[in-house]
């Protein structure tokens, strides 16, 4: 199913296009079959979303630029963790998602590619990854919890844990995975994470995407 969504969202791929590519299991079916049509002659500038894409990219000879090269893309493509009935995201699951945001904020468009198991009516079954400076993180964790009960939000926050200890992102930062359960409020939530100071970014991705391809045994079909 993910590489149904992937040849659905190659479609919308066009010679000569500045891509912004996603990280995930889905967003790499899409790097290899972006590779094959690469190899036959299309010509793409890919932008990886993280160390682990731009590996990939390498390996299949997917042309590669960094942001600062290509400060602005015209499309997106990446994966995510769910995907809401107002193509509301969480995204971060593969700890990527500081490069993703900004990676898709510098894009015309950003088109999710996903399968049918992450549409959710409601957001926050899937932990939610905040990205937060490992300066003070026991202030940025209380700071949470304290925004968290206000908004009516309750559950646990968890380090999250690589095999030699703490997990840190590309950027150096750690991640606090929020088990809210159900986030009624995505927008406010987003609101109230971006104003503690140690929060770097969170996983709700609000007015980014274009539009969804979402995979299921019946093939794909858009979520606009
Ligand atoms: C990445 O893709 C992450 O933001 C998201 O967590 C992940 C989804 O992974 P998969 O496609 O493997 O389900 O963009």
């Amino acid at each position: 199913m993910k590489i149904k969504a992937a040849e659905a969202a190659l479609q919308h791929v066009e010679d000569g296009m500045r891509l912004g590519i996603g990280t995930g299991s889905t967003a790499e079916e899409f790097v290899r079959l972006l590779a094959e049509k690469v190899s036959g002659g299309l010509r793409v500038q890919g932008v990886p979303t993280s160390e682990r894409t731009a590996r990939l990219c390498l390996e299949l000879g997917v042309p590669l630029k960094s942001l600062d090269e290509l400060p602005e893309l015209d499309l997106t493509i990446d994966g995510a963790d769910e995907v809401d009935g107002a193509l509301r995201l969480v995204k971060g699951g593969g700890g990527a998602l500081l490069r993703e945001k900004i990676v898709a904020s510098a894009s015309s468009r950003m088109i999710v590619i996903a399968d049918e198991s992450k549409v959710v009516e409601t957001l926050g079954k899937f932990p939610l990854p905040i990205e937060v400076n490992p300066f003070g993180l026991a202030t940025t964790r209380i700071a949470i919890e304290k925004l968290a009960s206000k908004l009516g939000l309750s559950g646990d926050l968890k380090l999250r844990k690589s095999d030699d200890g703490a997990f840190t992102t590309d950027g150096g930062h750690l991640i606090l995975d929020a088990f809210f359960g159900r986030i009624p409020d995505a927008e406010a939530l987003a609101t109230q994470l971006n104003s503690i100071p140690g929060v770097v970014e969170h996983g709700l991705f609000i007015n980014m995407a274009s539009f969804a391809i979402i995979a299921g045994p019946a093939g794909a079909r858009t979520m606009q």
